[in-house]
């Protein structure tokens, strides 16, 4: 047991044992069968005692200095995985300071959102409430009430969309068509809540919304909004309607610069109807007819599915675009752009 050989290979083999743990707890297991209890240097130790004085004395200093080796690497090992799970750490916590700080993204209102609020600023400062409700209408509310007679072309499976569902009464839905079914609906809560009365309060809303056409072009989108109006009193007339009319186009586009232009049309829930059509005095579309909005006296059998008696109340209606006077307000061209959601052309109306 005099060469040296043995603890040379003893040190070299603690060596690759203390390397190979690449866990704190991974090098005490190792550094346990070494210099434990019953670890091989502490046993080489324990040997001593049967060896005679002489040799006792050099064979344990060339113990010592290899439990001295063995004590350093491990101590040089301990330092560094400590330092690799530091390095580590930091690695993982990286902050690179300076890369520019991150934006909070400032969002802002779809352009016909912020048309459609225009609108309701501008009627309601006229007196006019808002109206909202369901997207999905019976074909009552949706086209008899509004006097659509059973074969009318806008009833066809060409240009409504039906759905294939019941209401709890057994009447078909289909996706509205236009937002007058929510001004019947309106409409009938008000000659409800005050039937009996001396004298009905007048009926003043507006019904923006989204409504639905089988329909698709760079100007039609099967889905797109509809904004209508209704008035009714005991003596409300189409002149009322061109004043009221008027004074929202030129609040809406800002200018007293404009001329309207009412002409004589058709429409199942009016009678008479007309389609209200605005030309620019001045600006890029100068002197051009651009239709706006249909309109007409409500018909009197509309009235009576108000549940309001057509001999003594009387009012106008009106519809019109959203989106197309979003489209003219800001000079867009394509009605799709508006539905397709892409952000380098809704962030410019931010
Ligand atoms: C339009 C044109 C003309 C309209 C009629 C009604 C109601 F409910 F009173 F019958 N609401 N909206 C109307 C009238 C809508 O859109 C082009």
């Amino acid at each position: 047991m005099n060469d040296l050989a043995p603890l040379a290979e003893l040190v070299d083999s603690a060596r690759a044992e203390f390397d190979a743990a690449d866990t704190p707890a991974a090098l005490e297991n190792a550094k346990a069968r070494y210099l434990g209890k019953a670890g091989r240097i502490t046993e080489l130790l324990k040997a001593l005692g049967a060896l005679p004085v002489e040799e006792k004395k050099s064979r344990g200093a060339q113990i010592n200095v290899a439990k001295q080796q063995v004590e350093a690497l491990l101590t040089a090992r301990r330092e560094a995985l400590a330092q690799a799970e530091l390095q580590a750490q930091l690695r993982a916590e990286a902050l690179d300071v300076t890369l520019p700080g991150r934006q909070r993204g400032t969002g802002g209102l779809h352009p016909v959102s912020r048309t459609i609020e225009r609108i309701e600023a501008i009627f309601g400062s006229m007196g006019f409430d808002v109206a909202d409700g369901p997207e999905i209408e019976t074909d009552w509310f949706n086209f008899t009430a509004l006097n659509s007679p059973e074969n009318h072309p806008a009833r066809s499976m060409q240009d409504t969309f039906y759905v294939d569902l019941k209401d709890a009464e057994g009447r078909w839905l289909n996706l509205r068509t236009h937002t007058s079914p929510m001004q019947v609906r309106y409409a009938r809560a008000h000659a409800r809540r005050h039937a009996g009365a001396e004298v009905m309060p007048e009926i003043r809303v507006i019904a923006p919304g989204r409504t639905y056409r089988v329909d698709s072009d760079a100007t039609h989108s099967p889905m797109f909004h509809q904004c209508e109006g209704l008035w009714i009193g005991e003596n409300v007339s189409f002149k009322d309607l061109k004043v009221v009319f008027t004074d929202f186009c030129r609040a809406f586009f800002e200018t007293d610069e404009l001329e309207l232009r009412f002409r004589p049309s058709f429409f199942p829930f009016t009678e008479p109807s007309a389609e209200i059509d605005i030309a620019f005095a001045s600006g890029p579309l100068k002197g051009k007819w651009l239709e706006v909005a249909g309109s007409g006296q409500v018909h009197p059998n509309v009235v009576r599915n108000f549940g309001l008696d057509p001999e003594r109340h009387i009012g106008f209606a009106f519809g019109m675009g959203p989106d197309r006077l979003t489209m003219l307000r800001y000079g867009v061209n394509d009605l799709r752009l508006f539905f397709e959601g892409d952000l380098r052309f809704l962030s410019q109306f931010r």
